[in-house]
């Protein structure tokens, strides 16, 4: 379908060799869910989480600069046809093997960890905080990729420091805490709760760069902000309809997924273009 060599396939895409210091990123319409891959793909997500992303890495050029770093952005417009609107031709780096989490609010993994230890990581937490509360300041939560089908693993700063050392560690969780905060500040203007996200950086020459695709639904808890109510599970803003639906479907979480109906696809591919408009402002084509 597409002719470059395949290096990678994720859960929902797939980078390809396009040249010794570019790669390809595409994106498809895969949805997961539950830890599953779904049988029915929604229209339109992998346009839509590829266009989000480039619009992010623009509105963090600034937070990246201030710290002497850039992202791996080439080009979104000089894809192959096939995958038009849904690929991005990224700089090949040398990844760092640290998955660079911030979180602002609590929840899930983060609430199970905070009320075994009243702390987050390294972060002594205030007592009262449930599912959902606002962080008195953001807080780094690195972990490492896990083998495929298995969830990535919680570590502690030293782990970073072994894995990276000091000094990059410690630009690694700046880093992170600023492009969050701005982030959730823009999201926050827009109606939305960026809850967490998940960022994944590399080395070109001596400075950081910025990989992946950010600060999309797949990265990132995203919230609505008009319902936001700490005390209970928040509602993701794009895959509600989703989980919704498989639960009063009676799957077992177990056995495959079954085919999504179409009232479901229509609403979800809405929250997805409703998530990509109230955030640039823009209209998707
Ligand atoms: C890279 N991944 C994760 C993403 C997958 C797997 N610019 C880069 N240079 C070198 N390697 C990577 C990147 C980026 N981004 C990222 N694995 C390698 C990943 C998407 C699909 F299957």
């Amino acid at each position: 379908m597409i002719d470059l060599p395949l290096v990678a396939r994720g859960k929902v895409r797939e980078i390809y060799d396009a040249g010794s210091d570019r790669l390809l990123l595409v994106a498809s319409d895969r949805i997961s869910a539950y830890d599953h891959v779904l049988p029915t793909p929604i229209p339109d997500k992998g346009r839509v989480l590829t266009q989000l992303s480039v619009w992010w890495f623009q509105q963090l050029t600034p937070v990246l600069s201030s710290f002497g770093a850039t992202h791996h952005l080439i080009s979104a417009s000089d894809v192959p046809s096939e995958v038009a609107g849904r690929a991005m031709l990224v700089r090949r780096l040398e990844m760092l093997p640290v998955e660079c989490v911030a979180r602002g609010y609590l929840s899930g993994s983060g609430t199970v960890e905070y009320s075994r230890t009243g702390s987050i990581r390294d972060v002594p937490l205030p007592a009262g905080l449930v599912e959902g509360s606002r962080l008195p300041a953001p807080v780094f939560t690195p972990s490492t990729k896990a083998e495929v089908g298995e969830h990535d693993e919680a570590i502690d700063f030293s782990a970073v420091v072994s894995a990276v050392g000091a000094a990059r560690a410690e630009e690694l969780r700046e880093l992170t805490l600023a492009l969050y905060s701005r982030a959730a500040e823009i999201a926050l203007d827009a109606g939305i709760v960026l809850a967490d996200t998940k960022f994944e950086f590399g080395l070109a020459g001596e400075g950081l760069v910025l990989g992946d695709e950010v600060l999309t639904p797949d990265s990132s808890r995203f919230w609505p902000a008009a319902t936001w109510s700490p005390g209970s599970v928040q509602p993701s803003f794009d895959k509600q309809y989703v989980r919704d639906w498989l639960t009063s479907s009676g799957w077992d979480r177990v056995s495959p997924p079954p085919e999504l109906p179409d009232d479901v696809v229509a609403a979800t591919r809405e929250r997805y273009i409703t998530a990509y408009e109230k955030l640039t402002g823009q209209k998707f084509a």
